[in-house]
């Protein structure tokens, strides 16, 4: 059958897999379509220089440097920071460990000291020091710590300026730097209800993407010192990641900036409809306190359901989720999710639940 004649088509689909799903606005489209342009890898992009010297600005970081994906940005800032055969510290459940195809080995040549354990905790200055190694022939020297914030496995939880503040400290005396994944920065920003660069100031380097919650089309940010950017323009270019007249896609990038940053409340507002709708279902079990920025993660345990059994129920109402197996499930609200979409989606778990 052709697929027009598909009426499944016709039906809006309420999509909570990602923010990374949502489309560009019409003033992106228009900033993109009116793009002052040039070649990037001369440096000779205004549009792109203009996203960067903002994006400095909103890290309270000397410099910036625009890049195809959050997954780079954080390659290249291990890449930067580090030499091969070093070690670096990290949350077993964070995104760069988790979901970024091992590139920090099998291309910066790094090793994970994973930091095992409850994925609802951050990792704090306590968690650290005991993985850190003392002064020993036979140990790798370990040259950074990445954090992540929002965390994305924990379920879009804000790690505070007090807990980063500590680690800096603690990583500064042991001479190892602080890396930031902060691909959803502004979510913990707009939640705390502070300025962005607070959450970055006690780190070396941060990530932030722009093609999440603030829609833009393509793109992340790596912010850092001159150095550190210098760098990691020459490692980008390494990567292939030299974009040519890339003003196209930054010109989305500062609309996502300057005027997608507040509009994130209304995702966590709609998060927390959606939480508490679904932990009242009972059956369902959602850990409200995980629900502080725009995901609520659930668990199907007492329904003696798993994920893979959940998501297709919930596709028949043409709503999707995104897969945490064996038994979990993730919805994110972001620029495309109405307040609307969120009550009904409430309403189709209900009727799944009631129906089994
Ligand atoms: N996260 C994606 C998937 O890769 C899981 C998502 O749907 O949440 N850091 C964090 C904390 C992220 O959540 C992501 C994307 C990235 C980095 C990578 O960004 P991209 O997709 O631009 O490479």
């Amino acid at each position: 059958m052709f697929d027009i004649l598909n009426k499944d088509l016709y039906r809006k689909k309420i999509d909570l897999r990602s923010d990374t799903v949502t489309l560009p606005t019409d003033e992106m489209r228009e900033a993109m379509r009116n793009a002052e342009v040039g070649d990037d890898v001369y440096q000779e992009d205004p549009t792109v220089i203009r996203l960067e010297r903002l994006a400095a600005e909103k890290m309270g970081k000397e410099a910036a440097l625009f890049v195809p994906s959050g997954t780079m940005g954080n390659l290249l800032a291990v890449l930067a920071h580090c030499q091969r055969g070093e070690e670096i510290i990290l949350g077993a459940e964070s995104h760069i460990n988790y979901y970024e195809v091992g590139g920090i080995s099998a291309v910066a040549g790094v090793i994970p000291n994973a930091i095992p354990g409850d994925s609802k905790k951050a990792l704090t200055s306590q968690t650290i020091e005991k993985a850190l190694r003392e002064e020993n022939i036979h140990y790798p020297e370990t040259t950074l710590i990445c954090l992540e914030n929002t965390h994305n496995r924990a379920g879009g939880t804000i790690c505070s300026p007090q807990v980063t503040k500590e680690i800096y400290q603690l990583a500064h005396r042991r001479n190892i730097h602080v890396h930031l994944d902060g691909a959803r920065i502004f979510d913990a920003a707009v939640a705390l209800n502070l300025e962005s660069a607070m959450l970055t100031k006690d780190v070396d380097s941060v990530m932030f993407c722009l093609s999440k919650g603030l829609s833009a089309p393509v793109g992340s940010i790596l912010a850092g010192s001159k150095r550190f950017i210098k760098k990691a323009r020459k490692q980008r270019k390494m990567l292939g990641g030299g974009m040519r007249q890339a003003g196209i896609l930054a010109a989305a990038g500062i609309i996502a900036l300057e005027k997608m940053v507040e509009r994130l409340e209304e995702d966590h507002k709609n998060a927390r409809i959606l939480g508490e709708g679904l932990a009242d279902i009972g059956e369902i079990e959602v850990d409200l306190d995980t629900v502080q920025t725009n995901m609520v993660y659930f668990d199907l345990q007492k329904l003696s359901m798993n994920t893979y059994q959940f998501l297709p129920k919930l596709a028949e109402h043409n709503i999707l989720g995104s897969p945490r197996p064996p038994t979990q499930v993730r919805l994110v609200t972001h620029y495309g999710i109405s307040k609307e979409d969120v009550y009904d989606t409430i309403k189709a778990i209900k009727n799944i639940v009631k129906n089994l």
